[in-house]
């Protein structure tokens, strides 16, 4: 059985939001013509307090793009974003959620970042997403979303190594890009652990 896993499809992380992604809202079109063809869609939510570490904000002297250890992990820290309950946080508008079976929202600790839909970045705490799959007997995960190189990226990892076969909708996914050559990096690591790459019409 497959599950189409969206990831963080988020107005903070659309050109207008405040952690913005480049063209973050062409994935949105690709996710919705998906949907329909899958008995279980399952969404991951970046879902932070206003505390969190993973804001530069939080970190007196700091500014985004700069690193730390965070829960005993290198972090980046990023401008404040996903805020829980901010208009931010939600779903981009145009995203079909009628069509959302599971939402699993993630960062909620303050102490430790979670870019993946299943586990905290020191994969110490799981966020149930393994769990919910696995009981669904799903071992096939269809990946598309934001952003390529941190979110999708940790996700499709986790999953491989969780056992799930993954293919990622390349025209469904965009990337940060903090460094030029982050998203060929990113796509050439998933190819490398056996994720499959494919566009949307060939899914
Ligand atoms: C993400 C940075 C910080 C993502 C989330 O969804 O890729 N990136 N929080
Ligand atoms: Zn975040």
């Amino acid at each position: 059985m497959k599950a189409l896993v969206l990831v963080d499809i988020q107005n903070d992380f659309m050109p207008f939001g405040a952690l913005p992604v480049a063209d973050g809202d062409a994935v949105v079109a690709v996710a919705n013509a998906l949907m329909p063809r899958f008995s279980l869609v399952v969404a991951t939510q970046d879902w932070h307090g206003a505390d969190h570490g993973s804001f530069a904000s939080n970190h007196p002297g700091a500014s985004p793009g700069d690193l730390v250890i965070l829960g005993g992990v290198e972090q980046v820290l990023w401008p404040d974003h996903c805020v829980q309950g901010s208009p931010g946080a939600s779903f981009h508008s145009a995203l079909d959620v009628a069509r959302i079976d599971v939402v699993i929202r993630k960062g909620e600790d303050p102490g430790i970042d979670s870019y993946s839909g299943f586990f905290d970045n020191d994969h110490e705490t799981a966020t149930g997403l393994g769990d919910l799959l696995t009981r669904s007997a799903v071992d096939e995960i269809i990946v598309l979303g934001l952003a390529t190189d941190y979110c999708v990226k940790a996700t499709v990892l986790d999953a491989i190594g969780l056992g799930f076969g993954v293919t990622v909708v390349t025209d469904g996914c965009r990337a940060v890009e903090l460094t030029p050559g982050d998203t060929e990096r990113a796509l050439a690591e998933m190819r490398a652990e056996g994720v499959r790459l494919l566009t949307s019409d060939r899914v």
